[in-house]
């Protein structure tokens, strides 16, 4: 067993974290030597917290692994970082379920937990408009998953991330400002934040002092000021819950006082325990937003994947709708059409087919986007979408 208790790349590629019961079905299907060609539906009947829409999310994983397995499976998914709705049957999955039953459970935790954190990170997004919102929940996680988390945050609609090894992942480069430690280290806002701006800052860091740690927010955030002048970016105002009273007044009192100062330069960005509603009511009196646990400890959209066709023909589970799929969303409004594949109609001019054939007897038939290229689809769609 190494350091961590977590499964390596090698176990899940083997089958290692599935369900027991999986493992049972295989080795009970193989000993009688049935061999079913199944169509599999990947989809959430309902989502959590009265969500209307998601953000669909790990499928760049979900696809290496069923790439990685090298067994004749035929893949339909929705391109990542795709608006869905309860019911919208996000991937379908051909093959003999002999060769993949094992990966529901894999299968399923990519999808589910990216997806929850991308749709979270997304409502977010819509919460701050266009304020900087930056991803700083990899404490709340475990370390093993924080690049994962990262990459589902930004893709979600964060402009960066905190954690260097997410940043890595997704190729941009590890935001974040400093912490109370480093204040406490010099016992002074002030000194501390000349040391950060003569030390780290620049053009690739800008210098952005935390002013709730010793003293009153609004006098720190005067000092640095005046001190750092012009190479001050932003101060950060990450008040403890005891004494934050109301933060939208206190952020108004700093605007007003740099400003009177001529400090209009230096923004305000904010963090400590934000949620949608605390962004919504924080949003105009701040620049931007450092959001941890409400993003990384998203709830789960919980996917099922079900057998759909059997040997060609439909056939499901009580409780769900047989046969292969296709899945129509309008490019406008992102409502969703479902039909039948057997009897599927295009809707009309205006409507597009989601699932597209992406892996092909087992390798990818498509070259997968960037964090970049599915974020600014998400972005694009997140603009279509009604208040809900
Ligand atoms: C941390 C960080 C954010 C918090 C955690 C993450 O604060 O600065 O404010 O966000 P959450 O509350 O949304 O989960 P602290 O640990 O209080 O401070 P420091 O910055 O000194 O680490």
């Amino acid at each position: 067993m190494g350091l961590l208790h977590t499964a390596r790349e090698a176990d899940i590629v083997a089958g290692k974290t599935t369900d027991a019961y999986f493992e049972r079905t295989v080795r009970i299907l193989r000993r009688r030597n049935i061999h079913r060609r199944v169509t599999v539906e990947v989809r959430a009947g309902s989502l959590p917290n009265g969500w209307s829409w998601a953000v669909l999310a790990g499928v760049d994983e979900a696809l290496r692994l069923l790439a990685a397995l090298k067994r004749k499976l035929d893949v339909e998914c929705a391109p990542e970082g795709s608006v869905f709705h309860a019911s919208d049957p996000v991937m379908q999955i051909a093959g003999d379920y002999v060769d993949f039953c094992v990966y529901e459970t894999p299968l399923l935790g990519l999808l589910c937990q990216a997806s929850g954190i991308a749709t979270t990170a997304a409502r977010c997004r819509i919460a701050v408009g266009d304020k900087e919102l930056l991803s700083f929940g990899a404490r709340r996680m475990h370390p093993a998953i924080a690049p994962m988390i990262e990459r589902a945050a930004f893709i979600g609609g964060c402009d960066g991330v905190a954690c260097i090894a997410g940043a890595r992942l997704i190729r941009e480069p590890a935001r974040g400002t400093m912490p109370h430690a480093l204040v406490l280290c010099f016992g002074d806002t002030v000194e501390a934040t000349r040391a950060f701006h003569d030390i780290v800052g620049g053009r690739k860091i800008s210098t952005v002092s935390l002013v709730d740690t010793i003293n009153d927010e609004k006098f720190e955030a005067i000092r640095v000021a005046e001190a750092l002048g012009k190479e001050l970016a932003a101060i950060r105002v990450d008040t403890p819950t005891s004494r934050r009273g109301d933060l939208v007044r206190l952020l108004r009192e700093i605007r007003w006082e740099l400003d009177l100062r001529g400090h209009q330069h230096v923004k305000i960005f904010v963090s400590g325990g934000l949620d949608e509603p605390k962004l919504r009511e924080l949003r105009d009196a701040a620049d931007g937003f450092g959001v941890g646990t409400h993003i990384s400890n998203a709830p789960t959209v919980d996917f099922a994947l079900d057998i759909v066709e059997m040997d060609g023909r439909p056939l499901a589970k009580r409780g769900k709708r047989s046969g292969a799929k296709v899945w129509w969303q309008n490019r406008d409004t992102l409502e969703s059409i479902v039909q039948p594949r057997a009897a599927s109609r295009c809707p009309g001019k205006k409507w597009d087919a989601l699932l597209q054939l992406v892996l092909r007897t087992g390798k990818l038939s498509t070259k997968l986007p960037t964090p970049q290229e599915i974020r600014v689809r998400v972005l694009h769609q997140l603009s279509k979408l009604g208040p809900e």
